[in-house]
């Protein structure tokens, strides 16, 4: 077993607050951490920024990830959040392309406990896993867990599929395999117990979920799986390399008119604030489509693969891990996103004026061809009734349709083909909080896209402390014993627990009952399946492809 030390420094005396090193020895050397509180109280071990891949930087840019070695005899200092990986934010020295690190949160390192790994949202081109502003782990360390956090390489840097060993794709992916491999070598030095790893993603990372249970690279390395709020089957289909992506990348570092390899070449001697400089305008418009880095189906070039066919055939085939699992979505979805849409004049005109050709970028589905337009037809009708778009009273109606196409959808449609496989439970969340990632006319509008993070999380940049006597505090209690006791047991019911005791959530089946939770202050099963009027039209125009 390993050495677990707990010493109050002297740093005690030069800062006013006891402050606590903590040291963890693994095969890799001993790594220092912290001591932090969590939000009912609870001491616990905070190990941060450690590496778990070297930095992918110089000829390993856009490439598989490489492990990290040892550091020993060297202690490792993980007291401190590490850097984002490069993408657009307010604080640019927060970045660097150093940033393949995790951070570990623990009670205590002698029992065994359940492992949950959060895998973070941002469309695969933003967001983290630092502590200090969207993933602070003292929500969810209220529960005896061991909570695993990483970062992954984002944008082009994170998802080049440039159709060469040079730039394989999906690098942004298989660092998050890489974290996992570590999780399944060292977690045993932190209490956590391999072979009960949880895995949590929310939006790109329940996606990227999806695609672990999926890929031959990912098996093996999880247990069970959490995915809020996106999944990787919906009605995009899968390239084997992101040709139009690479070569706005090009154009926009002046590195034109070269073989696909020599591009790779040139986009590698780019400094990272030239790819984060250009993150936006790499969209169409507006940072749409939403998903736009896109994981892709990898040739063999030698190199190892996360994703070797098409999903829908691996599904289809059952060629996958099977894990129980949990997958919901909000109730609002990408509303916010809707309104950012309608609100923009020029851009409410061209959907106006022209909905076949701006539909279909925003709504994500095949561009430019006769079904296209069948497609974008359909929508229009079933979702606007056909009526032009107004800034505020095409909200409720345009929230919907592009909630579905970005998110709920991709819900529907794993949840429809993985029910008859795995033990899947499955939520509606409708919470709305005094907190919200959109309000409208000053008001919280409802459960958006992201929201229930604001309860598995600590948010500081969003929302203050949330204490015992809030609104909030029942809503954190009950998402974070749900989540904590299905990591333990890949059932979320718990009938001694003195809070979930009245939980009854049964199993979804695709029989008639069609059962789900709608997660609010208070919890409730309904009947039925969500939304299935509305998925009902995306299945009639998006039947499940055959492929070969
Ligand atoms: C920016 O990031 C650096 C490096 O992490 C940090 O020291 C600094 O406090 C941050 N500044 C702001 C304004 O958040
Ligand atoms: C690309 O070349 C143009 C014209 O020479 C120059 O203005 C621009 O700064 C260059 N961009 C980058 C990212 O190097
Ligand atoms: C399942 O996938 C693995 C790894 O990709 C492969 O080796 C194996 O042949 C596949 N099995 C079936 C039944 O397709
Ligand atoms: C509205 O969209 C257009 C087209 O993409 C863009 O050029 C413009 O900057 C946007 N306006 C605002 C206020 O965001
Ligand atoms: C919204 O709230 C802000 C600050 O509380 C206030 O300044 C602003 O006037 C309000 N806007 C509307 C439309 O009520
Ligand atoms: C909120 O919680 C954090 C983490 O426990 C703590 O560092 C901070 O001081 C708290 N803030 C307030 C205002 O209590
Ligand atoms: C249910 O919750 C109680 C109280 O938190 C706990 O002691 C017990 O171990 C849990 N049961 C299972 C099966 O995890
Ligand atoms: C949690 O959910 C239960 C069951 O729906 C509800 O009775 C309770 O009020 C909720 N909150 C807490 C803290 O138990
Ligand atoms: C452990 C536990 O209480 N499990 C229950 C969860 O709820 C379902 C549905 O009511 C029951 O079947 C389980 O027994």
């Amino acid at each position: 077993m390993q050495l677990l030390r707990v010493i109050c420094i002297l740093v005690v005396l030069v800062t006013i607050n006891q402050t606590c090193a903590v040291r963890v020895t693994t095969t890799l050397g001993t790594i220092i951490g912290t001591t932090l509180k969590s939000r009912l109280g609870v001491d616990f071990f905070a190990f941060r920024g450690i590496r778990y891949a070297l930095a992918p930087v110089a000829n390993l840019r856009f490439r598989n990830p490489k492990p990290h070695p040892a550091w020993k005899p060297q202690n490792l200092d993980a007291t401190q959040d590490g850097p984002m990986c490069p993408q657009l934010t307010e604080n640019i020295t927060d970045l660097s392309e150093d940033c393949l690190r995790l951070n570990v949160y623990t009670r205590d390192t002698r029992v065994q406990k359940p492992v949950v790994v959060y895998l973070h949202p941002g469309g695969f081109y933003a967001g983290s896993a630092q502590s200090k502003n969207v993933a602070g782990p003292e929500h969810l360390m209220d529960r005896d867990i061991v909570l695993v956090t990483l970062n992954y390489r984002l944008g082009t840097l994170g998802f080049l599929a440039a159709g060469n060993a040079a730039a394989p794709g999906n690098a942004g992916l298989k660092d998050q395999v890489e974290a996992l491999r570590w999780v399944q070598r060292y977690i045993n030095n932190f209490g956590g117990d391999p072979n009960s790893v949880t895995l949590l993603g929310y939006s790109a990372g329940s996606f990227s979920i999806g695609l672990h249970m999926l890929s031959p690279m990912s098996s093996g390395l999880f247990h069970r799986a959490i995915m809020m709020s996106a999944s990787p089957l919906g009605q995009f289909d899968y390239e084997y390399q992101q040709k139009k992506l690479r070569d706005r990348q090009a154009k926009l570092l002046n590195c034109t008119k070269l073989t696909s390899v020599e591009l790779v070449t040139c986009l590698k001697r780019k400094p990272m604030m030239d790819f984060v400089n250009t993150q936006k305008q790499m969209f169409d418009f507006n940072y749409n489509p939403v998903l736009n880095w896109m994981p892709v189906i990898e040739n063999d070039y030698r190199q190892e693969r996360f994703l070797v066919e098409h999903p829908y055939k691996t599904i289809k085939e059952g060629n996958f891990t099977k894990v129980p699992l949990i997958i919901g979505i909000t109730e609002h979805e990408f509303v916010g996103g809707a309104y950012d849409l309608l609100k923009n004049n020029t851009v409410r005109g061209w959907l106006n004026e022209n909905f076949e050709k701006y539909a279909p970028i925003v709504l994500m589905y095949e561009r430019d061809t006769p079904r296209s337009k069948q497609i974008s037809t359909q929508l229009r009708a079933s979702y606007l009734g056909n009526r032009d778009l107004q800034t505020t009273d095409s909200l409720g109606s345009f929230g919907k349709l592009y909630s579905d196409a970005v998110i709920g959808f991709e819900y529907h449609r794993f949840l429809s083909l993985i029910s008859s496989v795995v033990p899947v439970y499955t939520y509606l969340f409708t919470y709305k909080g005094r907190f919200s990632h959109f309000k409208y006319q000053n008001q919280t509008f409802g459960a958006v896209h992201h929201d229930e993070l604001l309860y598995l999380l600590r948010v500081p940049v969003m929302t203050p402390n949330f204490t015992q006597t809030d609104d909030e505090h029942v809503v954190i209690e009950n998402l974070t014993r749900m989540w904590a006791q299905f990591a333990k047991t890949g059932n979320p019911n718990n009938s001694t627990d003195p809070v979930l005791k009245n939980l009854r959530w049964p199993l979804y089946s695709n029989d008639p009952r069609k059962p789900y939770l709608k997660i609010d202050k208070n919890m409730q099963v309904f009947e039925g399946g969500i939304f299935t009027d509305r998925f009902g039209i995306w299945d009639q125009l998006f039947p499940v492809p055959t492929i070969k």
